[in-house]
C-alpha cells in the first residue's frame, strides 16, 4: 500500500526540499545558539521511528490505554536512566518542553495568585519563570532578582528580596545567566522563608550530569531541564528530584495537569540522550563544551568586546553591544551573512525592545558535538569579533564573504549527517 511505502520526496517535494535544505544549513554553517545541539544519528532513528504512532496516557504500569507494553518499557528505561544519570530519586519524562515542566511545577506547588522569586528576564531569566506575557506571569504574583553591575547574580538582594514578599516559590537558573549559581545560598533564602525551591538547569544539565558543574539535585526541591540543549538529545523537557514524597504531586501536575498523552517516541529520544549522556564520550564532549565556551569568551574579551561577567562557567556566553552602539538583531544579521548562527538577547537595563535587543548570547553545543575545539572556537571568536568590528566600520560586506568562506573551509573538514 502507497501510504506505508512512497517516501517523503515523492510525497510532499516542498517539505522534502525544506528539509534536505535545513540539513545543508546546519551542514554549511557553524551553530552558537546557546539552545541547540546537533543529535546523534541513534537519536534520530528513536524519535523517526512508529513509537510515533502510539497513544499512552498515564505512566508504566497505570495506563489508560491498552498494547502499552513496550511503551512502558521505553518510559521505564528513561526514567531510570535519567534518575542514574543524575543521582535522583524522582524523574517524569513526559513534560514536552521546558516550558511545560515549569508549568507542571507551579500546579504542583501553587495556586493563581501566589507570589513567585525569579530572574528577571532582561538579566538572563526564563519566560516561563513568571515573565509577563506567560501564564506563569499572568496568573502568579511574581517578583524578580536581577545581578549586579558586573553582570554577576545579587544574592543579597535576592535574599532582601524574598525575605521582604516571602514568595511560595523561588526558581534559580535561566536562559542567559553565563555563571555557576550558589544552590546552598538559594536553598537557605527559601528554607529561611518556607519556599519551594526550583532550579530550572536546562542550560547546563550537559556538565552536571559529569561534575562540571555544581549539581542541584541534592538541594532543590524539584530541578527541570530540557534534553535538547548540552545534553546532546532530542527536543523536550523533564523533571528531577531527590524527595520521592513529591512522586504524586509532580506526576499528577504533568497528566492530567497540564498534558494529556504522552509523545512516546520522543521519550525513547530522551532515554537514548541520558544512555548516551553516561559514555566516556559524552564526559569528553561536555569538557569540550566547558573548555570551548570559556576560549570563545576569553577570545572576545581579548578583543575588546563586551562580555557579560567576562566569561562563563556554562555553554553560554553573553555580548553587550552597548558600548560599541550595535544592536542584537544587526549584528545577528551580520553574523549569519558570513555563516556563524546567533540569537540577539537582551541585555540587563536593555533599552531596545525584546526582537531588537543589544545583546547576542552565544553558545559552545553544536559546534563542539561536530568536534570543533578549543582552537577552532577561538577561530570563532576573531570572526566574531572581526565581523562586529567591520558593521562600525563600514566593510560589513567584503569582510562577512571573506569570513563566510573561510567558514566553508573549517565546517568542510567537520562534516555532520550525510545528505
Ligand atoms: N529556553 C529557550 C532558549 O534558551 O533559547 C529555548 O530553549
Amino acid at each position: 500500500m502507497r501510504h506505508f511505502t512512497a517516501g517523503l520526496q515523492s510525497v510532499d517535494p516542498e517539505i522534502f526540499a525544506a528539509l534536505e535544505a535545513e540539513t545543508s544549513r546546519q551542514r554549511d554553517g557553524i551553530e552558537l545558539i546557546a539552545s541547540e545541539n546537533l543529535v546523534s544519528r541513534a537519536t534520530l532513528e528513536a524519535i523517526g521511528s512508529p513509537m510515533v504512532n502510539k497513544t499512552v496516557e498515564g505512566y508504566p504500569g497505570g495506563r489508560y490505554y491498552g498494547g502499552a507494553e513496550h511503551a512502558d518499557r521505553i518510559e521505564s528505561l528513561a526514567i531510570e536512566r535519567a534518575m542514574q544519570l543524575f543521582g535522583a530519586r524522582y524523574a517524569n519524562v513526559q513534560p514536552h518542553s521546558g516550558s511545560q515542566a515549569n508549568l507542571a511545577v507551579f500546579l504542583a506547588f501553587l495556586t493563581p495568585g501566589d507570589s513567585v522569586l525569579s530572574m528577571d528576564l532582561s538579566a538572563g531569566g526564563h519566560l516561563s519563570h513568571g515573565a509577563g506575557p506567560n501564564i506563569s506571569g499572568r496568573w502568579f504574583d511574581v517578583v524578580s532578582y536581577g545581578v549586579d553591575g558586573d553582570g554577576f547574580l545579587d544574592y543579597d538582594a535576592m535574599a532582601a528580596t524574598a525575605r521582604a514578599t516571602s514568595p511560595k516559590l523561588i526558581i534559580a537558573g535561566g536562559s542567559a545567566y553565563p555563571r555557576a549559581i550558589d544552590f546552598e545560598r538559594f536553598r537557605s533564602v527559601a528554607d529561611a522563608v518556607g519556599a519551594t525551591l526550583l532550579v530550572d538547569m536546562a542550560h547546563w544539565a550537559g556538565l552536571v550530569a559529569v561534575g562540571l558543574h555544581p549539581d542541584p539535585v541534592p538541594v532543590a526541591d524539584v530541578v527541570t531541564a530540557t534534553t535538547y540543549k548540552n545534553l546532546r538529545g532530542v527536543r523536550g523537557g523533564f523533571i528531577l528530584s531527590h524527595r520521592d514524597d513529591l512522586a504524586r504531586k509532580l506526576n499528577s501536575a504533568v497528566f492530567p495537569g497540564v498534558q494529556g498523552s504522552v509523545i512516546l517516541n520522543s521519550v525513547a529520544a530522551k532515554a537514548v540522550a541520558f544512555k548516551e549522556a553516561m559514555s566516556p564520550e559524552f564526559e569528553h564532549y561536555a569538557n569540550g563544551v566547558l573548555d570551548n565556551a570559556r576560549a570563545l569568551a576569553a577570545t572576545l574579551v581579548e578583543r575588546g568586546t563586551t562580555v557579560l561577567t567576562g566569561g562563563t562557567d556554562t555553554p553560554l556566553l553573553v555580548i553587550d553591544l552597548r558600548p560599541l552602539a550595535l544592536t542584537g538583531a544587526a549584528a545577528s544579521d551580520a553574523l549569519e551573512s558570513a555563516g556563524l548562527t546567533a540569537n540577539k538577547n537582551g541585555v540587563p537595563d536593555d533599552p531596545q525592545p525584546p526582537k531588537i535587543t543589544s545583546g547576542l548570547r552565544l553558545g559552545s553545543s553544536a559546534g563542539t558535538a561536530r568536534g570543533l575545539g578549543v582552537a577552532e572556537f577561538t577561530q570563532i571568536g576573531h570572526w566574531i569579533a572581526d565581523v562586529v568590528e567591520s558593521m562600525k566600520s563600514g566593510s560589513i560586506e567584503s569582510v562577512a564573504a571573506r569570513v563566510r568562506g573561510e567558514v566553508d573551509g573549517l565546517v568542510s573538514r567537520f562534516p555532520i549527517y550525510s545528505v
